[in-house]
């Protein structure tokens, strides 16, 4: 859908209003910092959701509601009194938690347990272990701060539509938020549309187990007071029924593998696949920053065949497997050896937290290995690089005969599909079954299960191997998938389902409701 029809759509009972769209993350477009003369300056932030929804936010009526993470995004908020304030474009107003309470959301549920379980890096008999304090930190953290966003949402809703009829779509992201629908609902009812999407894997039923009783039903009751539940693949929306139906005894699926009737409502999960901003990446390849990097690249690779991955440092990534994998190549197919070059960009994520400092360790370690093992005074086997650079990464993606993306699981994967957009040498996409990328790229790339380093050694080999003609082929039609359903797309056809949404509940709401009559949002 495009800007146009967006606000031309009919919705609810006031047609002419263009809607009012509300995106809640917890880490927002913008982070501030004082620089040295005291004043305020705004940074663009990373990872895959402001990538997505970065450049959209500047180009429509959205506004964005955050956590103020650091000293200068406190200072921000002091300066603007809570409230909205549009930062290049984009309007913005940050959300202010204590930092005790803060920490207790983000350190100790949602990254260590919600991320854990959902990605399943459990060593079970040993973690998770739920403590006291794991419970105080759901209690004074992650239930407090999931309210404090949801109060902070309604007024700044309230305020912008200034009791007008018009269409408010709420869109809460992530793990970090999914108490949010039910607090948004007691406070705003039912005349908005709430949508939240879940960018990370939805795991079975037995995944969740792991999680105590009241939680897990704070959290899949809350999201049932939703309109609709947007995840990457069918399989997450479907792992996500399942779960209602397993653990909520007044959910109901009646048969449907995408819908659960919750007290009478209709609740939709649907698949969404994220993309990336096709146009924004296609303009910073450009940009001469990226090209000079670029040619260093070009002369560090030569003419040996580079295998790329690029990550941030985190266990479901697979880092370590990958490496293995790497290893068994060269131990197994030796005209390899000095004739390939495997080049992996990681970036710091998470470094405060023990396990991942130890996986950086690890990585080090066998990378040390394989390099002391096989090197020789022309050739260092792996080169790994540490440290956030995103032009190096798309420089390094327009040059990879092999792009190694195995992880454990993941959401998407938006390095798959980056660099299928952008490689200048008809690469080979080496893909795990378990990235959400796999649903659409998987007919086109050599697909691998993650914790088969055999598998994985012998698709590298394949990859390496594979004739011109079929390399062609083959990301050719990658590069197509992802031009065809770029990061627009999985914005507007959220938006557009919400709308169609609002608009029939409009009528409903309009219609004098008969006993008996079904009171679901969508029909
Ligand atoms: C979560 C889910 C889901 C690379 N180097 C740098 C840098 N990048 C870019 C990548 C890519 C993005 O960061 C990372 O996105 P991913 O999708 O690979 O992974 P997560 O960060 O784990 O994202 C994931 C995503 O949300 C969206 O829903 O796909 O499954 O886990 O675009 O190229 N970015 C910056 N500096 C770098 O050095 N800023």
């Amino acid at each position: 859908m495009t800007t146009a029809n967006l606000q031309e759509s009919d919705t609810t009972g006031d047609p002419t209003e263009s809607p009012l769209i509300v995106i809640a993350s917890n880490r927002g477009p913008y982070s501030f910092s004082v620089n040295k003369d005291g004043a305020l300056e705004s940074k663009r932030g990373s990872g895959g959701l402001v990538t997505a929804l970065g450049a959209l936010a500047e180009k429509h009526d959205v506004l964005w509601i955050a956590a103020a993470l650091g000293k200068g995004d406190r200072k921000w908020v002091e300066q603007h009194e809570d409230t909205v304030q549009e930062v290049e474009g984009i309007k913005l107003r940050l959300v202010r938690p204590t930092a005790r309470r803060y920490d207790q959301y983000y350190n100790e549920i949602a990254n260590p347990l919600l991320w854990f379980i959902q990605h399943q890096l459990w060593d079970i008999p040993r973690t998770p272990s739920i403590t006291r304090e794991t419970w105080q930190a759901w209690r004074n953290g992650y239930v407090a701060v999931n309210k404090l966003f949801a109060e902070v949402i309604a007024d700044t809703v309230r305020t912008a539509t200034g009791g007008s009829n018009r269409p408010v779509i709420i869109f809460p992201q992530d793990y970090h938020l999914y108490l949010v629908p039910r607090y948004l609902r007691e406070m705003l009812g039912r005349s908005v549309q709430i949508q939240p999407f879940v960018h990370i894997p939805w795991p079975g039923p037995d995944a969740w187990r792991v999680l105590p009783a009241e939680m897990r039903n704070a959290i899949l009751t809350s999201l049932l007071q939703s309109d609709r539940v947007g995840f990457h693949t069918t399989k997450d929306a479907f792992n996500f029924v399942q779960c209602c139906r397993f653990y909520v005894p007044a959910a109901h699926s009646r048969g449907s593998r995408d819908t659960i009737y919750f007290h009478e409502r209709r609740v939709k999960a649907h698949a969404y696949p994220i993309s990336v901003d096709t146009e924004q990446i296609e303009t910073l390849v450009e940009e001469p920053y990226t090209r000079m990097l670029k040619d260093q690249q070009i002369t560090f690779i030569g003419d040996r065949k580079l295998i790329l991955r690029v990550d941030r440092i985190e266990p479901s990534k697979n880092i370590l497997r990958g490496l293995e994998a790497y290893r068994a190549l060269l131990e197994r197919y030796k005209e390899h050896i000095g004739k390939v070059q495997m080049l992996a960009l990681l970036v710091p994520s998470r470094m405060e937290v023990d396990e991942y400092q130890d996986y950086l360790q690890a990585i080090m370690a066998q990378a040390g290995m394989i390099n002391a093992e096989f090197s020789d005074e022309y050739w260092e086997p792996v080169r790994v690089l540490v440290g956030e650079n995103y032009h190096r990464a798309l420089a390094a993606m327009q040059l990879y005969d092999v792009l190694l993306v195995n992880p454990i699981a993941d959401g998407m994967n938006l390095v798959a599909k980056e660099g299928a957009l952008v490689n200048e040498r008809n690469g080979v996409l080496v893909l795990s079954e378990y990235a959400g990328a796999f649903y659409e790229l998987g007919e086109k790339a050599l697909t691998v299960s993650p914790f088969d380093v055999h598998g994985t050694a012998e698709a590298i080999h394949h990859a390496l191997k594979m004739q011109p003609d079929e390399r062609r082929r083959r990301a050719e039609a990658l590069r197509q998938q992802v031009k065809n359903a770029d990061v627009k797309r999985w914005f507007y056809d959220q938006v557009d389902d919400a709308l169609r949404a609002s608009s029939s509940q409009a009528k409903k709401d309009s219609t004098p409701v008969t006993p008996g009559t079904n009171t679901s949002a969508e029909s």
